[in-house]
């Protein structure tokens, strides 16, 4: 059997599958000359020196869609495929999204803290919240699930502002700038790649046009958004409120960050259900499987679609 080395944790249905075609291989014991091919997920990806040292390496399948930890580029000089999982995961990172801007637009952890801490019966109601109907949304990246974002927030209808390298064929108002985009909406959603193009891409400019009345939703990569000047505009009143599925340094959570009242934080889930993760686990070893049949994948990333 052809053997796989598995980077990071795979679901015991994937095991499964894979263990019919493949030997698997674990990081800390494998014999270089014989990987074939690699699984692994969005955050471990391949590092440059262990694609580098497989000789016989022909494709790597990932288990998400974010593929910044994987030089893709590199692997199609090489001739190696890289699979990602899109589309499968749309709707679960779009309930994400839509899910952290209700919460901070709703303060659901201040008030669920209010009723589970007896205040309500000692102190009586809690502050008043905003309401999220008929907002100004700024969607950063708006790709499939940019787009699923949109489409989920229609029942509390939003104007949608987009900001994306190139203009996009929908009836959204299109900004080529980003600060301008954060001055004009409520809310900035973050969903684009991770990777060198948009490396703090919302910085201090950006976070300061969004001010103080502005929610900064990010469930893109944690490398997208300047998590020091987002911190500093939070603690000062420069930016209102932050949703976070991601972080510069996961799993870190600055305590500066984790202190901050006007923040909501999740660890990383935008996509971890049951039911989400069993569609991109499927997906993953279909890939694998087909690429054994007959050297061809169902959901090669960009870079390798022409290998
Ligand atoms: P996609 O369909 O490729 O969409 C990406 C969008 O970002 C496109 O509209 C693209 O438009 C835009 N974009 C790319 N580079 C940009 C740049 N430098 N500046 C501005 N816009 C840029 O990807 P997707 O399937 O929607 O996934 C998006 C990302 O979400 C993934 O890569 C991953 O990092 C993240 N994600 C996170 C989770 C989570 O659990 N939190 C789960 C899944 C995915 P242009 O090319 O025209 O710029
Ligand atoms: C996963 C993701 O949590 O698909 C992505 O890009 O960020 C998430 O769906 C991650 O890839 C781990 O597999």
């Amino acid at each position: 059997m052809p053997d796989l080395l598995q980077i990071g944790g795979i679901t015991d249905t994937m095991r499964e599958r894979l263990e019919a075609a493949f030997t698997i291989h674990q990081t800390n014991r494998y014999n270089a000359e014989e990987i074939t091919h690699i699984v692994t997920n969005g955050h471990d990806g391949v590092k440059p020196e262990l694609m580098a040292s497989l000789p016989n390496l022909k494709m790597i399948s990932g288990y998400g869609v974010g593929y910044d930890a994987v030089d893709a580029d590199e692997a199609a000089r090489r001739g190696i495929i890289v699979t990602h999982t899109p589309n499968v995961l749309n709707e679960e990172v779009a309930t994400t999204a839509v899910l952290l801007m209700l919460m901070c637009y709703r303060e659901a952890l201040r008030d669920d803290a209010h009723a589970r801490s007896g205040d309500w019966e000692a102190k009586g109601g809690a502050p008043l919240t905003r309401s999220a109907d008929n907002q100004t949304i700024g969607i950063l990246g708006l790709g499939r699930i940019g787009q699923a974002i949109v489409d989920k927030l229609a029942p509390w209808s939003p104007t949608i502002l987009y900001h994306t390298r190139t203009k996009k064929d929908v009836p959204y108002t299109y900004y080529d700038n980003l600060v301008a985009m954060a001055h004009d909406c409520d809310v900035l959603v973050c969903i684009t790649p991770g990777g060198p193009s948009t490396n703090k891409i919302v910085n201090a400019e950006v976070i300061e046009a969004l001010g103080p009345t502005g929610t900064l939703i990010n469930v893109a990569r944690g490398s997208v958004v300047d998590e020091a000047a987002m911190i500093e505009a939070l603690s000062t009143g420069k930016l209102g409120w932050a949703g976070l599925d991601v972080f510069e340094a996961e799993p870190h959570v600055p305590p500066a960050l984790r202190a901050l009242p006007n923040t909501v934080l999740l660890p990383h889930v935008g996509s971890a259900t049951v039911e989400t993760r069993a569609a991109m686990g499927a997906l993953t070893v279909d890939n694998l499987l087909q690429h054994l049949k007959d050297g061809t994948v169902i959901s090669a990333v960009p870079e390798c679609a022409d290998l």
